[in-house]
């Protein structure tokens, strides 16, 4: 194999020729199913005439070619590893082609694929390459007719893009159906499926009187599962229209739940894809978070639809045109339909850990990349999550009603056509009349910009003076930086009052709640008519995706706790003042010195549980400390260690000072009412959840007995998820292994319900999470072919800090053993698993030895483009 090679954003040319209509035929058969294409080809204007035709294809085996019905002989086209390639070709001409591809053989789950007993496709980024001979590319823009053809017992359902216009009987017990799909979209949001599917079916009136057929299509079993998922979409529908004018443009828009799938979900037009994982409810197989994800996923990819699909990217190098957007269109849709801090509260902690730790390792990368080796590799936290937090900063930036004519604009400008972040970037400062041209360096800037505050209160003149100097460390292929132009929401918080004080800026009157623009690298704000000394309550709502120093004392960060009048601050007070706590500790537990747990945290904490909330949704938030990924993000170097072992410490000192607390707030949000996904459930039922593990922590009988008492009751998924991980990562094993196993024994018929099981075991604090790993591999629910499984299993064991960074280097040696293996059958998959061994800078010398080792060891294999690229940037 022949080194990959990178792609460069700047080498962007549009296509030789386009493609105005494409007629496809599909014959299905596991083994050799037979793909007839006819392109309607013009040359591109924009280019020259007598280009030749170059058409990209993987692993097809060419059966038939002909231009204009002539049929081309061997001399007249080559084949290369990556297409087909046609010199002379006229200026308008037919293209028909027919291959053979094997469905059964793709592991890789890109391309047309088995699931099961079904045939389905994944296409983006590049899969319709495994499906016939293209210009598989996303400004290549073409309406589709697709016939599909299968045997009609074991294929009784057979779907594509669109509208059905025709069907019938077939010799041979076969059968087959024709779509037409209206709208022009590139290849990557071509979709077909094929199986034997039930379907449950609702409408949808549009806000002008359209009607829509809903459909969600699923295996027999799990027709029950499906109720959250299409209220989901309807509220989706209905809120795209309240707040982006946007409505839907088919007759009928389409879910199928799909096993084996690399990703959450996927947008194809009129028939998104779906994880099963992303897809399916019940109370009893589902927690809260997973109602939610469902909800959260079904509306991105219905966003899709206008922020994807009508108008799509010009080239892969703007994902996050369409990612970033989206991502931020379903934030603020999860947000609207529940509690809006807990969502920002739990986005943000998610972004802060594991985007922080992207930009800050070796396959940082901008949100606009300007090469790439594997698109594939380029679905990250960077494009979709700062993507998001990009454009909610434009949207702060220039106010909502102005975002929102700029949002029209783009929708009517660039409707049907295949942009750039700038056409967006330039919609936005036209209707607000905004210059971005600095904002747009937010897009081509790797790495995450700190921004060193501090501030000082003038007693006698009542000025506040507030000095921000920002800086962006350096990034692979990026040494130097820029100052960005970086909008800080904040407030000043009296002492005396506890209330925000009004803002005078420059003479301008920010009110208590205002936006500072910092543009320089060092920049100083003078607030004139402060009546008292305040506490900064700074990046409100976490409003720019950086890390903010302020050398807050632990009584400043008690108060804000206390009186912030911003809910995601609060919160984040809360967690400044765990970190701080946990600090000393960390370094307590280093120097072999006793462990004293911060009486001021424990107050804290009292005067959280003491005092009526106004939000229990938050307070649950707030009763959570830290993660270990959180915590050690903060850490100059990562002692995994150390890290367990404060934050376990500081669980029990809360939980034995607390314990009447906490069990008082256990009693008090328990329920026996039927389980509903509602934002007031979910929240008691968090809370209950939070003041049961600091009762388990400290493993007295009570704590034990209440675990296990509320595993009995099997209420919902939420609360006995949360009772077997509490016995399962406590030190009874004994209780343990017996819920463990009847558990798996009720649930050994639902692979969603086993994902978990395989989770909760191999997280497990304990010693023997590796050898669970091990023996589960060969469990019966288990594959290696099925990306969720997969995910359940090793992602999960690679999450468990204390076991995976064992200091034998066996949890390097596993992962390593099956990304190898992965390399082969999925290398998607195999590139995202192996993160984080590419983190390995961040430990001590002994474990960055023996990561190392296992990266060097990977990188001896033949590998896939995928792996290769992220190896090559970990060992650089
Ligand atoms: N657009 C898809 C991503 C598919 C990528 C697969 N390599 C899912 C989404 O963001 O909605
Ligand atoms: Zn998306």
């Amino acid at each position: 194999m022949s080194e990959p090679q990178p792609i460069y954003l700047s080498d962007y040319r549009p296509p030789a020729y386009r493609v105005t209509h494409t007629e496809l035929t599909f014959d299905l058969d596991p083994a050799a199913t037979r793909v007839k294409a006819r392109l309607h080809v013009e040359r591109h204007p924009d280019r020259e005439p007598g280009a030749p035709l170059e058409l990209d294809g993987e692993q097809l085996a060419l059966k038939a070619i002909a231009i204009d019905g002539q049929a081309l002989g061997e001399d007249e086209y080559a084949l290369t590893e990556r297409g087909l390639r046609v010199d002379g070709v006229p200026e308008r001409f037919l293209l028909d082609t027919e291959v053979e591809i094997a469905p059964e053989d793709n592991t890789a789950l890109e391309g047309l694929y088995r699931s099961g007993g079904m045939f389905c496709t994944q296409c983006e980024a590049e899969g319709f390459r495994r499906i016939t001979f293209y210009p598989d590319r996303p400004d290549v823009m073409a309406t589709f007719s697709t016939t599909v053809i299968g045997d009609a017992a074991g294929l009784p359902v057979l779907l594509s893009n669109g509208n059905p216009v025709e069907r019938g009987e077939l010799p041979g017990g076969r059968h087959f159906v024709t779509w037409e799909d209206p709208h022009p979209k590139p290849s990557y949001l071509f979709a077909l499926v094929a199986g034997d599917l039930k379907k449950v079916e609702d409408r949808f009136t549009t806000m002008s009187g359209r009607e829509v057929t809903l459909q969600i299509w699923v295996e027999e079993e799990n027709l029950g599962k499906t109720d959250h998922a299409m209220a989901s979409l309807k509220r989706a529908m209905r809120w795209d229209e309240e707040t982006y004018g946007r409505e839907y443009d088919l007759d009928r828009y389409m879910i199928v739940a799909v096993n084996d799938f690399n990703m959450g979900a996927m947008e194809n037009k009129g028939l998104n894809l779906f994880n099963s994982a992303a897809v399916l409810t019940h109370p009893q197989t589902a927690t809260d978070a997973a109602f939610q994800r469902v909800e959260g996923i079904v509306a991105h990819e219905y966003f899709h639809n206008w922020s994807g699909n009508r108008v799509t990217c010009r080239d892969w190098f703007q994902l996050s045109l369409k990612e970033g957007f989206t991502v931020f269109r379903d934030q603020c849709f999860s947000a609207d339909t529940n509690s809006a801090p807990v969502k920002r509260i739990e986005e943000v902690s998610f972004f802060r850990t594991a985007q922080f730790a992207e930009d800050a390792g070796p396959t940082a990368h901008p949100v606009r990349p300007d090469h790439y080796i594997e698109i594939g590799n380029f679905y990250t936290l960077t494009i979709y999550e700062k993507g998001a937090e990009i454009v909610r900063m434009l949207c702060n930036l220039v106010g909502w009603e102005a975002f929102r004519r700029g949002a029209d604009r783009y929708f009517s400008r660039f409707d049907g056509q295949a942009v750039t972040i700038e056409d967006f970037v330039n919609c936005m400062a036209e209707a607000s009349g905004h210059d971005l041209s600095q904002f747009l360096l937010w897009y081509s800037q790797a790495g995450t910009p700190e921004i060193d505050a501090h501030g000082e209160y003038d007693y006698a003149n009542g000025v506040y003076r507030l000095v921000l100097r920002q800086r962006t460390p350096a990034t692979p292929g990026q040494p130097d930086k820029l100052p960005l132009h970086i909008p800080l929401r904040l407030g000043l918080v009296g002492t005396k009052t506890g209330r925000d004080l009004p803002m005078t800026l420059d003479g301008e009157d920010l009110g208590t709640d205002g936006v500072i623009h910092l543009r320089e690298e060092e920049q100083e704000f003078v607030f004139t008519d402060v009546a008292e000394a305040p506490v900064p309550s700074l990046a409100r709502n976490f409003s720019a995706p950086v890390k903010l120093h302020f050398p807050y004392s632990r009584e400043d960060l008690a108060f804000l706790l206390a009186h912030d009048s911003d809910g995601f601050n609060r919160w984040d007070a809360g967690q400044r003042l765990a970190l701080l706590a946990l600090d000393d500790l960390i370094a307590a537990h280093r120097n072999g010195v006793e462990k004293v747990m911060d009486p001021r945290v424990v107050e804290a904490f009292r005067h959280l549980l003491t005092t009526e909330a106004d939000d229990k949704a938050v307070l649950a938030e707030m009763l959570t400390l830290p993660s270990e990924a959180y915590i050690a993000e903060q850490q100059p170097l990562v002692d995994v260690d150390a890290i367990h072992a404060a934050r376990e410490f500081v669980k029990q000192s809360l939980a034995t000072a607390l314990r009447d607390d906490f069990r008082r707030l256990y009693e008090e949000h328990r329920s026996e009412a039927p389980y509903a996904p509602e934002p007031e459930q979910i929240a008691a039922r968090s809370l209950k959840n939070v003041a049961l593990s600091y009762l388990v922590s400290i493993e007295d009988e009570e704590g034990i007995e209440l675990a296990q008492r509320q595993f009995e009751a099997d209420h919902n998924m939420t609360d006995v998820r949360q009772a077997l991980t509490l016995l399962v990562h406590s030190s009874r094993g004994d209780l343990a292994d017996p819920a463990l196993r009847a558990f798996g024994e009720k649930w050994a018929h639902d692979p969603l319900v086993m994902d978990q099981w395989f989770s909760i075991q191999v997280t497990r604090p304990q010693s023997d999470a590796l050898d669970r790993v091990k023996f589960l591999m060969d469990h019966p629910a288990f594959s290696l072919t099925n990306p969720n499984k997969v995910r359940a299993l090793i992602g999960a064991f690679a999450q468990n800090r204390v076991n995976f960074h064992r200091l034998d280097g066996e949890g390097y040696r596993l992962l390593a053993d099956v990304v190898i293996e992965l390399n082969r059958l999925n290398p998607e998959i195999a590139a995202r698993l192996v993160t984080p061994l590419t983190r390995w800078q961040r430990f001590d010398e002994t474990r960055q030895e023996l990561m190392k080792a296992e990266l060097e060891r990977i990188r001896g294999e033949e590998l896939s483009p995928n792996l290769y690229e992220v190896i090559e940037k970990a060992l650089a």
